[in-house]
């Protein structure tokens, strides 16, 4: 049996936890840190009593703890991976790696000096059942040649005063990994398009249109919007030179009555992304290695870091990837 530390029990960690006891083979919470003791302890009592720590780092390096999952605030992310590495212990650590491109870059240098790979960045997407399929078609020669990706993602009302840029680093950062994880392709130009935002956003540039180039040259149109207030929905089609696969989860049943067919969405991206979480953490605890790696957590913020200059400019900039260190190849 795995023990499994978690760092930061908020929305993510606290639902982390819950399916690491229900639903998660071959592991269980050993401890949990959080900077509100409470939810901690709220967190630890729901997690067939995990301990509770006063200190992150005392968590990482316990004997008690075989490795850790990274739930808090994303600018303390750097430093949580880092001692995780230290310590030699397996970290899956919420997206992203690091709001910034130099805490990421860290973190790489840190797994090479390691020498092997420790890291893994919680873009659950790729273990979602939808566009594991899409993708599996694609690879399969379904639709021949990929040209184009239309993406859909809404979340219902974000906070306000939500900084413009966080529709990029925050949400669309999901469709920058899954983009070139579909296409296997980098993506290596992007323009980002600012309608007039809407009057129920606060004063945040919502939505926004990103436009993405990849190496390959499809081309890849992201619509964020985070105040559509209907509810939380992902969505996306693409177009190959034979045909099209989209990928629409709605839920599984639809109510017809009185001349007219309705369909709930969910509120957040749990119940949408339920399944996708609980594959990745399995993966996870199985050592299967098929979760996004820290080089993918790197990219993903270099890209984000890119078309949030792009919104802010209006233009369309060219996007050059390092190369990838040898431990990633
Ligand atoms: C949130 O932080 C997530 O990661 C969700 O998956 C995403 O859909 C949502 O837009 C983000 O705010």
């Amino acid at each position: 049996m795995k023990r499994i530390g978690i760092i930061g029990t908020g929305i993510m960690g606290a639902d982390h936890a819950r399916l690491l006891t229900e639903a998660v083979s071959g592991a269980e919470v050993g401890g949990v840190f959080d900077l509100d003791p409470a939810r901690a302890a709220e967190v630890g009592a729901a997690s067939r009593g995990a301990r509770v720590f006063a200190d992150p780092h005392g968590l990482i390096t316990d004997d008690g703890i075989d490795a850790v999952l990274v739930a808090s605030s994303d600018p303390t992310h750097e430093e949580y991976v880092l001692a995780c590495i230290a310590a030699g212990k397996q970290v899956l650590c919420e997206k992203p790696l690091s709001p910034t491109v130099d805490g990421c870059t860290r973190i790489l240098q840190a797994e090479e000096r390691f020498g092997s790979r420790l890291v893994t960045v919680g873009f659950m997407r790729r273990f979602d059942p939808g566009y594991a399929d899409l993708k599996r078609q694609l690879t399969a020669g379904a639709i021949g040649a990929p040209l184009l990706l239309h993406h859909v993602h809404r979340n219902p009302a974000a906070v306000p005063g939500l900084p413009s840029s966080a529709l990029i680093t925050n949400s669309a950062v999901h469709e920058l990994d899954i983009t070139r994880w579909l296409l296997d392709s980098e993506i290596v130009e992007a323009t980002v398009h600012a309608p007039r935002p809407s009057g129920l956003a606060g004063g945040t540039q919502d939505p926004q249109m990103l436009v993405l180039r990849t190496a390959s040259g499809a081309l890849a149109d992201v619509e964020i919007f985070v105040n559509a207030r209907y509810g939380y929905e992902v969505r996306c089609e693409l177009v190959g030179e034979l045909g099209t696969i989209t990928l629409d989860a709605p839920a599984p049943t639809t109510l017809r009555r009185s001349g007219l067919g309705s369909r709930e969405f969910a509120a957040d991206w749990r119940p949408r992304f339920a399944e996708a979480y609980r594959r990745e953490l399995q993966d996870w605890v199985d050592g299967a290695g098929g979760g996004a790696t820290a080089w993918d957590g790197f990219v993903a913020t270099f890209v984000a870091q890119i078309c949030v200059a792009a919104l802010d400019g209006g233009e369309r900039l060219p996007i050059r990837i390092p190369e990838v260190p040898k431990i990633y190849r």
